[in-house]
């Protein structure tokens, strides 16, 4: 008989995890012949604790979520409280709790103008796919049954479930279920670093904009229910639009009558130094998603905020709306994402990010630009990326696009650093309570990562 390592030792966890436990994204015999899993055990402030004791600076947020960072007593405090009132009830069948009240109400003063309705899930995925059943719903209503398409971007993050995922634009997502569903079709994002060419990044932001227009005249607008877009594409790659895409789209939506999808999953509550992305690019959503962020990651909450025009619509002529999850509206969820905002105006996190943090990121994300291996660097508040390329005056990426991503994440790791690599870009999205200091050393072991990388890949 082979003897079985202590329980709650790092060897007892790694061994259990590889035999019982299906990871999200994971590639199981790597996971395997990399001797298993990181058990995260701690964190406090934007630092994780691992099960060997070993401190990591979280560069990412979690998953692009924990935007008030670890350890907040507050979040604890809330959940408890309500937990002891009231662990659960549901909002189905006529019935509501104090806690999901007082959010819906929260969320349709601290959104913009015209989003007063709220429809409440746990992940951003059912969000989204709340989205796709209650447009679907109002163009049935409002006598077009055949506006039913909706246009989204290549590279798209929107989730995993079948509705949300089609609407995603990650082809290796696609290639493994049959996907996209019928009815989602995908255009070109606004990427100039990859697509712009010899334009100029505000001549390519309209050239990516008009490519929404010449889907929807190509389809017929009268077959195009809505177009959907990240504010900033995030799992994309951080990918941040020209000045001049978001007005034009919005002008193209309005134009052919397709209603105007905002995702805020990753942008929202804060992440920009805005509380939303919308608020920036001065978009008008006819519906927003959010989640991630609104709880800062304590307990999975998302919400759908549903713009007057469809409200109206699916409340004065919908009838019973034929959907919901056992958890919408959650009352723990509900009390920790008030707490969860109450931190963010208290400590004034959105200011902080716009004024100090984030052009501080921005000014050290410069200092990299002049790297041998690294082609752009961009940001907006706290949502930052390092583009690293074969050939930096031709934009040129490396043959096997992705490898020198994974050897410089490797190596951050190594630092003491947590980043994610999306096919050769580094990505960051700390907590927003994260401090310059902090900040500084991210950097400090970034640059020293991409040192590294270099010298790994023949270039420095
Ligand atoms: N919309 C956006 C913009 C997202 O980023 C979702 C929706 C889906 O949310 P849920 O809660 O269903 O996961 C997301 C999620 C990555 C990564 O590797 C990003 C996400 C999720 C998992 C991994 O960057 N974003």
């Amino acid at each position: 008989m082979t003897s079985r390592p202590a329980r709650n030792s790092t060897t007892w966890w790694r061994e259990s995890d590889l035999r019982h436990h299906m990871h999200p994204f994971t590639d199981y015999q790597g996971l395997a012949e990399d001797g298993g899993a990181r058990i995260i055990t701690a964190a406090e402030g934007a630092t994780l604790t691992d099960s060997e004791g070993a401190k990591v600076l979280d560069g990412m947020a979690g998953l692009w979520c924990v935007n008030v960072g670890y350890g907040r007593q507050e979040l604890a405090e809330a959940a408890y409280a309500q937990m002891m009132e009231l662990p659960y009830y549901n909002t189905f069948f006529k019935t509501a709790t104090p806690s999901s009240v007082e959010l819906a109400e929260k969320l349709a003063e601290i959104t913009p103008q015209g989003l007063d309705h709220v429809f409440f899930g746990s992940s951003g995925s059912e969000a989204n796919d709340t989205i796709v059943r209650a447009v679907r719903h109002f163009w049935n209503l409002e006598g077009k049954p055949g506006k039913k398409t909706f246009i989204s971007r290549t590279y798209a993050y929107h989730g995993s479930t079948m509705a949300s995922v089609s609407l995603g634009g990650m082809a290796a997502m696609h290639g493994q279920a049959d996907l996209p569903l019928p009815g989602f079709v995908h255009v070109m994002p606004p990427y100039w670093y990859d697509f712009g060419g010899d334009l100029t990044p505000e001549e390519f932001g309209l050239q990516a904009a008009r490519a929404v227009e010449d889907k929807i005249l190509e389809l017929g607008a009268d077959t195009v229910a809505a177009f959907i877009g990240e504010p900033i594409q995030g799992a994309g790659a951080v990918i941040i639009p020209p000045e001049s895409y978001w007005p034009e789209v919005q002008r193209i939506c309005a134009k052919h009558d397709v209603l105007l999808i905002v995702d805020e999953v990753i942008c929202g509550f804060g992440r920009t130094g805005h509380m939303f992305a919308s608020e920036y690019y001065g978009l008008k959503p006819d519906l927003m998603t959010l989640a991630k962020g609104l709880t800062s990651g304590y307990l999975p909450l998302s919400a759908v905020m549903v713009g007057d025009r469809v409200a109206d619509t699916l409340i004065s002529k919908g009838g019973e709306f034929y959907h919901g999850f056992t958890y919408s509206g959650h009352p723990v969820a509900c009390a920790v994402a008030l707490a969860n905002i109450k931190i963010i105006e208290d400590e004034k996190l959105v200011q902080r990010t716009h004024d100090q943090t984030g052009p501080h990121l921005a000014e050290r994300l410069a200092e990299l630009a002049g790297h041998p291996i690294v082609g752009e660097v961009r940001s907006l508040g706290l949502i930052g990326a390092v583009e690293m390329v074969k050939d930096k005056a031709g934009r040129g990426h490396f043959d096997d696009l992705g490898a020198t991503g994974t050897i410089c994440r490797d190596h951050c790791i190594e630092g003491g650093l947590i980043l994610r690599a999306v096919r050769d870009v580094m990505v960051m999205s700390p907590p927003l309570s994260i401090t310059t200091a902090e900040i500084d050393e991210l950097m400090r072991i970034l640059r020293q990562a991409l040192d590294r990388t270099a010298k790994d890949v023949g270039m420095g």
